[in-house]
């Protein structure tokens, strides 16, 4: 790859036990993929997560709103580079992916790390975790309307003049469904969404976070943004 640009990689962390394990391994992967770059880890632990970050060259934020959505709204709005990359801090995306990753964003303005295209993949979740997946991403298609592969993947890139021109603050969520929000916003305003294969393996340690309020509240934002689509259609 051969990029002058300056990557910002955005980490939500809520007690997780890899994530030095996993800093050490974007910054492998930074260090001989891009001329420059940042990482924050937009921290809401109550265990000491943000402690064994800052061992680490990342600048932590100390998350003051609620919620996943929170947590990438503040990092999002923090970052500085041409483009910025988010990613879970579980392990359960591979680090190793962000080249590919990187190299799509060349081409498109959003790149999902896909699941649900030829390549991808979900290793180690049950049958129910693997509906509950399904259905979102069904409810986020036919419901809001949001055209995307994977659209619940926190894998992803976005170019900096997408981050600009998207009204963070005005996106409701503060959950999961924050995904599903901000991609319908990229596909209102007319940018380019692409898709990476990507294999998800369910996280080794630490617990999962989502929550039966956060299905409800995605089922509930989905409707939200029909109904807003239905009112106040697109105009790109
Ligand atoms: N800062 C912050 N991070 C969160 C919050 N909820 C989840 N996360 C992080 O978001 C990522 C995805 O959450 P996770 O529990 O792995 O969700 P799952 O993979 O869908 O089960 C992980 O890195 C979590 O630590 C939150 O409220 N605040
Ligand atoms: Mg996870």
């Amino acid at each position: 790859l051969s990029s002058k640009r300056a990557v910002s990689v955005v980490i939500p962390t809520r007690n997780e036990p890899l994530i030095e394990t996993l800093l050490e391994q974007v910054q492998a992967e930074l260090a001989h993929e891009v001329k420059d770059y940042e990482i924050i880890v937009v921290d809401k632990s109550d265990d000491n997560t943000p402690g064994r970050a800052s061992k680490f060259s990342a600048r932590i934020i100390n998350q003051t709103s609620t919620g996943l959505g929170g947590a990438l709204r503040e990092g999002l709005r923090a970052s500085r580079g041409d483009h910025v990359l988010t990613m879970d801090a579980d392990l359960s995306h591979d680090p190793s992916q962000i080249p590919a990753l990187l190299e799509a964003s060349e081409k498109f303005d959003v790149v999902i790390g896909s699941r649900r295209i030829a390549g991808g993949s979900i290793e180690g979740w049950g049958v129910w975790r693997r509906m509950v997946s399904t259905v979102g991403n069904a409810i986020g298609r036919f419901l809001a309307g949001v055209d995307v592969s994977d659209l619940t993947s926190g894998f992803r890139v976005y170019r900096r003049s997408v981050i600009e021109a998207i009204p963070l603050e005005e996106i409701g969520s503060s959950g999961y469904a924050f995904q599903m929000e901000i991609l319908w916003h990229c596909r209102r305003r007319g940018f380019s969404v692409g898709s990476v294969p990507i294999v998800f393996r369910d996280r080794a340690a630490g617990k999962s976070k989502l929550r039966t309020r956060d299905m409800l509240d995605f089922l509930l934002t989905a409707v939200r943004l029909r109904l807003h689509s239905l009112l106040k259609p697109a105009t790109v």
